[in-house]
This record gives structure tokens, C-alpha cells and sequence, in this order.
């Protein structure tokens, strides 16, 4: 009876595959994962069950996910040098809550990035960490709006005596001052979280802060952004044994009963991938970010972060209010496929949410496609010629785009016999 509707749904899905494949997407927030990855999707795994630990499930017929498991967890304490790793949670905000609803209580005091600073709203009133608590208050920030203001906030930890700070956040151009905060931390026992969605991968490749070196009590993450995928959850730290189970809690029975096995399989070839080809891809995404700046800056752009040099992320923040704002650029770009989002800047009231001055550029996908500086200055180009010159740009996107259609930084090279062509093929379509 609805086969007719079955089909229309494919070809939505095909569409999507050919569509973004033409496109600049420039998301801060996503990227693509290797042929070999995406070619595990669908295994037996994303029929399966498995609560519970590895060689403790609630289910039979877990032999092979507990291998899987294991090896990726204990990968993840080697690239971030860390005793544990949970990688149960399905997502960030997912791990943000088995986190939260282990360790705040009603009427905690927990500081957080304000969503024009860029935090995550899983940190905020209306998200998850709202359910545990109300009494949230803002990190002061310095004149620039993208560094804490660390004077004012540590005057803040001694009268407020916050039991969390929550550092990290979504628009995330220079690194937190974790180093300079643990001291009046730990002297007031303020645990600080580091939600490190956007720059795991940069931590991972060893080219920015190492927060659980710094004094951050724990780690949450995205796996997607600048991490090779899939799309998970995880926590890491070095608390000890006694704290970590209760997280260990909050993670399962606490906010996800199964894990998900199918995209877990595949998060533990991208950990590979990131072991072996992490470090040069972090460092090339970094570089291209700031390329692709200074370029913008050229062009005329009200570039956020000038005086730091832009960033030190795989990120770069426009203010293009004098083109009426963040949505209707980020629609024009859209309509000439350069995908990016719409972003409150720091200087803005909550109220601008829906319209915010500023636009958010994240490099990390179309580096790993193979793109380096040279291409960031294609992509400056493109932007300029789009919104300054207002031409149609969409053909020249597309046909640009082209030339870069293979997952970098992975073992795609690698022939795998009889599976590698029907890959190629099918991803063609
Ligand atoms: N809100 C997402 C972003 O930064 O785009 C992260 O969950």
C-alpha cells in the first residue's frame, strides 16, 4: 500500500547523497566518514542489542560487538591519555546528560558559555542540564566576546562557588583557559567539564589544548566534527574508580539503554583512522581554517577574532550584518550550494537567535575531501562573489567541488578486492 511512498523516500535519500557531494559544505558541526567506514553500515550489528559492558551484557550473542568495544575503548584512552572511556552514549548531548544526571543536584550552581558565547544549549536552562538544575550563571567573557575573562570569573568561582564549569562550546575559535582556572577550582572543589564536540579531533591530533592534562575533571564529546565519525557520544577522565561508576550510571541505565552497535563498529574504524592519520589532519584543518579567514578578511569581511589571528579552530565567525544578517546569507549561499549556518555572535541579546548578525564556517569536512589552502582562497572567492558581487555562483561550486570527491586521511586508498569497486559505484549514484 505505500511502496509508492517507500520509493519517494530513496530517491529523497539518493538525492541528499548526490546533492551534498556538490556541494562546499562548510557545517562546523559535521563531516563525512571514509568509504570504508560508511560501507559497514548496515551490518548485522544494527539489528542488535548489547546493555551493559563487554563480557557483562544483559544479551546473548555479543561476542563480536565486546571485541569491537574493547578495542575501541581502549584506543580512545591511548589518544587522549586518559584511564577511562565510556562510549555508550549516542550523541554529545547524550553523554552531556549521563554526565549531568550523576553529578548535579537541584539547586547546584553551575557555570556556563551564554548561547551567544557559543555554548551548547545542551549546557543550558531550556536543555538537558536545566532538568538538574536552575541556578546556571554566565562565564564573564573579555571585551572580544571570544575568551573568558578570567579575572571576573575567578572573582565569580570564590563568591558563587560553583560545583561545575562547563567550558567548551559551538562557536569555539580559541582555546579555554583551563590551566588558569584549576587552581581556584580545585580550591573551591568547582569540577570543570570540557565539552570538547567541536575540537575532539584537535585534541585527538594533538594541535590544541589537552583540557584532561589542563585540570578538567572530565571530557564529553561529539565523535563527528572534527573526530573521523561516526556520529556518537563519549566521555573520558581521569576521576577516580568510585566517580567514574557513577557515570558510568548515568550513561547506562541512566540515558541510553542500547548503544547503538551499528555506528559503535564503525566509530571503532575511525579511531584507526584517527590514530594513524590524525595528527596531519588536525594540523591541515587548523591552517586551512585560518587561510580561509584571512582570505574572507581580504575580501572585505568583518572576520571575528582578527586580533588573535582569527582562530585557532577549524572554525571561522563572519559578522555579515551589513548583508542583512546571518539568515538570509546563509539562504543565498544555500541556494548556490555553499551549506553553512546561521550564528549569534557574542555581542548579541538572545533575542536574536532567529536572526543573528553572524555566520559560522567550519573547514574540517571539505579538508578532509583533500582541500588545502590554496582551495580556502577558491572558497573566499566564491563567498565574495556570491554575497558582495550577488552573482550566481552554483555551477562554478559544483564543478569545483568535483575535483574532490575522495575521503582523505583514511585507508580508502587501499583496494579492499571484490568490496572497494561496489563502493565506489554505489556512492556514485
Ligand atoms: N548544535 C551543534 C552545532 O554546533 O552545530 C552541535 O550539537
Amino acid at each position: 500500500m505505500y511502496e509508492k511512498e517507500v520509493i519517494e523516500i530513496e530517491h529523497l535519500i539518493k538525492k541528499q547523497n548526490r546533492w551534498r557531494n556538490k556541494c562546499i559544505n562548510l557545517i562546523a558541526s559535521e563531516n563525512v566518514v571514509s568509504r570504508r567506514v560508511r560501507f559497514m553500515a548496515g551490518s548485522d550489528f544494527a539489528h542488535r542489542y548489547a546493555e551493559g559492558h563487554p563480557g557483562e551484557r544483559y544479551y546473548r550473542g555479543t561476542s563480536y560487538i565486546d571485541d569491537i568495544e574493547n578495542q575501541l575503548k581502549t584506543n580512545l584512552k591511548i589518544l587522549f591519555e586518559c584511564d577511562h572511556s565510556e562510549v555508550r552514549p549516542i550523541s554529545g548531548t547524550n553523554a552531556n546528560e549521563a554526565f549531568f544526571s550523576r553529578f548535579v543536584k537541584p539547586g547546584d550552581v553551575v557555570m556556563v558559555n551564554s548561547t551567544p558565547a557559543g555554548g551548547h544549549i545542551s549546557h543550558h536552562r531550556e536543555g538537558s542540564l536545566g532538568k538538574f538544575t536552575r541556578n546556571i550563571i554566565d562565564i564573564p567573557l573579555s571585551e572580544d566576546g571570544y575568551h573568558m575573562d578570567v579575572d571576573k570569573t575567578t572573582y565569580l568561582i570564590e563568591k558563587a562557588r560553583p560545583k561545575l564549569i562547563v567550558l567548551g562550546k559551538s562557536l569555539f575559535l580559541f582555546p579555554e583557559p583551563v590551566t588558569e582556572i584549576a587552581d581556584v577550582c580545585q580550591k573551591y572543589n568547582t569540577k570543570i567539564m570540557f565539552d570538547a564536540a567541536h575540537v575532539l579531533g584537535l585534541i585527538a591530533g594533538k594541535q590544541f589544548q589537552r583540557p584532561l592534562l589542563e585540570g578538567a575533571y572530565l571530557m564529553t564529546a561529539s565523535t563527528h566534527k572534527t573526530f573521523f565519525g561516526s556520529q556518537r557520544g563519549i566521555i573520558l577522565s581521569n576521576m577516580e574508580e568510585d566517580q567514574w561508576r557513577k557515570i558510568d550510571r548515568g550513561a547506562f541505565p541512566g540515558s541510553s539503554s542500547n548503544h547503538h552497535l551499528d555506528t559503535l563498529a564503525q566509530m571503532a574504524i575511525c579511531a584507526y583512522e584517527f590514530m594513524e592519520f590524525g595528527e596531519q589532519y588536525a594540523e591541515d584543518t587548523i591552517n586551512n581554517a585560518k587561510a580561509l579567514a584571512a582570505e574572507l578578511d581580504r575580501h572585505g569581511f568583518d572576520v571575528q577574532g582578527k586580533a588573535f589571528g582569527y582562530t585557532e579552530t577549524h572554525q571561522v565567525a563572519v559578522n555579515v550584518r551589513e548583508f542583512r544578517g546571518g539568515e538570509k546569507v546563509s539562504k543565498t549561499l544555500e541556494i548556490n550550494d555553499i551549506i553553512l549556518n546561521m550564528n549569534m555572535l557574542p555581542h548579541e541579546p538572545l533575542k536574536n537567535h532567529d536572526r543573528p548578525d553572524g555566520i559560522r564556517i567550519g573547514v574540517q569536512e571539505m579538508t578532509r575531501v583533500g582541500m588545502g589552502e590554496e582551495e580556502m582562497g577558491r572558497i573566499a572567492e566564491l563567498i565574495k562573489e556570491c554575497i558582495k558581487d550577488k552573482k550566481t555562483v552554483k555551477e562554478e561550486v559544483n564543478r569545483f567541488r568535483s575535483e574532490y570527491q575522495d575521503v582523505h586521511y583514511s585507508y580508502d586508498v587501499i583496494k579492499q578486492d571484490d568490496q572497494q569497486p561496489i563502493i565506489l559505484a554505489e556512492l556514485k549514484n
